[in-house]
């Protein structure tokens, strides 16, 4: 067994930070292997969220108040943690969202109010969660637009060369996952955001799964659009953000109608807000946006350089341990990965080892995770997914590996 001394972060102090891993599971010490799904959150999460509820509630951006102008201060300081944690150019290309889900819906609904017409072209990658297909068909509905695929190899990773053969002048907009959920691919995102530049396309890049595991940056990177969710990365649920060019955000029409994102209405003509409100209608998820700072400031406590590498260690550990046994079926076995690894043991029901692992403390996703075309194309109902968190450590990868070898003995 590696030793997680061997790691430049102490992990039993940062897991001390995590109070809801100290708790039994079925009798069993809790080994929380679903953080893809979402991830735990430390103290100081928890923390924000109660304090602001306790000393600074109130409504943001239009109070002359006192408390008004704290809340609204903490909340825009978070948005400037964001900013700086991406690497964008100023805070209003940061617009709030629930989530990478809102997100993407925000991009195509705005799109379909005049930007796509018949014709156009819509590509995505034949590794896409749900979130980031479902939309984009939506939009072609409304619009008459085609959606194109990217489609992947057996290890799970994109075909470049058939990518250079559907982008075309009539690409519109590319929409790829940074790192995939099901698989832990991790894309080579520049390389994708230089192809569709090159056709005049816009680029939409889903980052739930890359940016738990990877330092973001969008100006590097040229992404003119960028989207994650809090809760992956340490944060409370109900927020996330949608990283937008200046520019291309100026060109879009308004998202949904409401307080917050006007700047004067009369019944005639409403006119509307600047960046970031105009994409903003109604009163936001406040003390979620103070407590993803309170993440933001977490990771990088840690450094995202030591939270990948820990978590790169983990990952290497279980895919060797996982590989002495002899009816494993990795899927996604790409050069470059992040996190995760998905596998079927021999004919067993991804559910019913999910079970059973439950039954012993271990909490795994089982099922298709969101991403049906991926399990159809391997011709399987789903996988049994172990995803890892810098709290996560060797040990609990060995109790997996043991509970494991039971699943075995007892389904065969
Ligand atoms: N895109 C990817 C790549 C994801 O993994 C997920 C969530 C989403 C988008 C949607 O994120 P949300 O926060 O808006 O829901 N993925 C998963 C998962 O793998 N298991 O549960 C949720």
């Amino acid at each position: 067994m590696i030793s997680s001394a061997q790691s430049s972060l102490d992990i039993q102090k940062i897991r001390a930070r995590f109070p809801i891993l100290n708790q039994k599971v079925n009798g069993q010490d809790l080994v929380y292997f679903d953080n893809a799904a979402s991830n735990q959150k430390p103290l100081e999460v928890i923390q924000a969220m109660d304090t602001y509820y306790k000393t600074i509630n109130s409504n943001v951006h239009r109070g002359v108040h006192h408390l008004s102008q704290v809340a609204t201060d903490a909340y825009e300081l978070s948005r400037e943690k964001v900013r700086k944690h991406i690497n964008a150019a100023k805070a209003h290309e940061v617009i709030y969202t629930r989530g990478t889900t809102e997100g993407i819906n925000l991009l195509a609904s705005c799109l379909g109010k005049g930007l796509i017409k018949a014709g156009d072209e819509i590509v995505i990658t034949a590794m896409e969660h749900h979130s980031n297909i479902v939309p984009w068909q939506m939009l072609c509905e409304q619009t008459g637009a085609t959606l194109r695929v990217i489609p992947m190899n057996s290890a799970g990773e994109l075909e470049l060369d058939a990518a250079k053969e559907i982008l075309s002048e009539r690409t519109k907009l590319l929409s790829f996952c940074h790192v995939s959920n099901a698989l832990g691919t991790i894309n080579p995102a520049k390389e994708l955001i230089q192809m569709a530049h090159a056709v005049g396309a816009w680029v939409m890049v889903d980052g739930a799964q890359a940016s738990p595991h990877l330092s973001i940056d969008v100006q590097d990177l040229d992404a003119d659009f960028y989207a994650f969710s809090s809760h992956k990365i340490y944060g409370p649920t109900g927020i996330g953000i949608l990283y937008g060019k200046e520019a291309l955000l100026n060109k879009l029409p308004p998202y949904q109608g409401g307080g917050e994102m006007i700047k004067t209405v009369t019944f005639e003509k409403t006119t509307y807000a600047e960046l970031p409100h105009k994409f903003e209608a109604g009163t936001p998820s406040i003390a979620e946006g103070v407590a993803l700072g309170s993440a933001i400031d977490f990771m990088n406590e840690l450094g995202m350089e030591n939270i990948a590498a820990h978590e790169n260690d983990l990952l290497e550990y279980a895919h060797q341990e996982l590989a002495k046994f002899d009816n494993i079926r990795f899927i996604g076995e790409a050069e470059n990965k992040a996190s995760v690894v998905s596998f079927l043991l021999g004919n067993h029901h991804p559910y019913d080892v999910g079970m059973i692992l439950d039954k012993m403390g271990i909490a795994v996703r089982t099922g298709h995770h969101c991403t049906q075309p991926i399990m159809a194309q391997f011709g399987i109902p789903g996988t049994v997914r172990a995803s890892f968190s810098v709290y996560n450590t060797f040990e609990e990868v060995d109790t997996f590996i043991n509970a494991l070898k039971k699943v075995n003995s007892m389904l065969s």
